[in-house]
């Protein structure tokens, strides 16, 4: 019996040629992998389908993370060396300044390609520096694991009517421009949210208001829960269903994240015509339904919510630029 590698003729040959090509451009960039996708391995697929969320490591460098970070003591008026000028345990900065994922990023970049799809990221796709700083975050209280008992579980979008098909938050995003260790100030995620948010919001074709979903009714329904830790320069992609909580930080190591949404240009569909047309995200949604396809028909109008988040944060930003102006 020949072996598939002795085949030179027809369709064996053919093959193995186009996948050494595919290799030598390093499956990513110019074209894509034998995975059909940029940088996302087969592995990485079917780790987010099961568990909601991958990790891409080393998108940056420290030094690149470093250039953005530097400016965070002057901004909030603490000194580093002396904790108890640390007056809140953790802070969500404004944003000064906004830069493209595509340039600082683009191994980041290409993933969230793959899961969303290009043409379906509302651009311009960028980051920024409104840090979310944990400097010790219920440090006063011991070490507790993740669970649906430890408190703070919320999904994000606090702008915006949620429903199934929501366009203003299409993945979840968690950029790590500190290294974050175990009880180090982390982000708790309930890996297996995706599923208990679905049915929810398939269940409410009303939609939900940010502040209105059963939060311990629906963190109890999971048993999957990480801590998103790693290095400065990994970002964590997220479902956009993922619930999610500030983790303590008893160490007391300055953490320093950002958590920005990525905004799709359409709502997501779940009856699309070609099932090869349906994102990771969409397909996500119907892995957590249980259905192959799921006929979404909503009841009222999409709606913008204004949180007190924003009125905080200008302030905030007013009282940063004071003290970098007099630095
Ligand atoms: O600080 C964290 O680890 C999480 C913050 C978060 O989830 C948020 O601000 O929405
Ligand atoms: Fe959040």
């Amino acid at each position: 019996m020949a072996s598939p590698s002795s085949d030179n003729s027809g369709l064996g040959f053919g093959v193995r040629w186009a996948e050494l090509w595919v290799r030598s451009l390093g499956g990513s960039a110019y074209g894509r992998g034998m995975s059909g996708y940029r940088v996302l391995s087969d592995e990485q697929v079917e780790h987010f389908l099961d568990h909601g969320f991958v990790v891409i490591r080393e998108c940056f460098t420290a030094e690149a993370a470093a250039e953005l970070t530097d400016s965070v003591w002057t901004r909030l008026g603490y000194d580093p060396d002396d904790k108890s000028t640390w007056a809140a345990p953790s802070i969500h900065m404004p944003s000064h300044r906004r830069f493209p994922v595509q340039e600082f990023a683009p191994k980041a970049w290409d993933a969230v390609c793959d899961l969303v799809g290009e043409d379906r990221i509302e651009k311009p796709y960028q980051w920024s520096d409104a840090f979310i700083v944990n400097l010790g975050e219920g440090a006063d209280r011991p070490w507790q694991d993740a669970s649906a008992e430890v408190g703070g579980w919320h999904k994000d979008g606090d702008f915006f009517r949620h429903f199934l098909d929501s366009p203003e938050q299409g993945l979840l995003t968690l950029v790590l421009w500190s290294d974050v260790r175990h009880q180090g100030g982390a982000t708790f995620v309930a890996a297996d949210s995706v599923g208990p948010i679905a049915r929810h919001l398939a269940d409410h074709p009303e939609g939900v208001l940010p502040t209105e979903f059963p939060i311990m009714d629906l963190v109890g329904q999971c048993t999957d829960f990480v801590e998103a830790t790693g290095q400065v320069g990994d970002v964590y992609l997220l479902h956009p269903y993922l619930l999610h909580a500030k983790a303590q930080n008893v160490l007391r190591l300055p953490r320093y994240i950002t958590n920005p949404p990525v905004h799709l240009t359409e709502p997501m569909r779940f009856d699309r015509e070609d099932p090869a047309d349906f994102s990771l995200i969409e397909r996500a949604v119907l892995r957590g339904l249980g259905v192959d396809r799921y006929d979404f028909v909503r009841t009222a109008e999409r709606e913008a919510v204004v949180p007190e988040r924003v009125r905080r944060q200008a302030k905030l930003k007013a009282e940063e630029e004071a003290r970098l102006a007099a630095n």
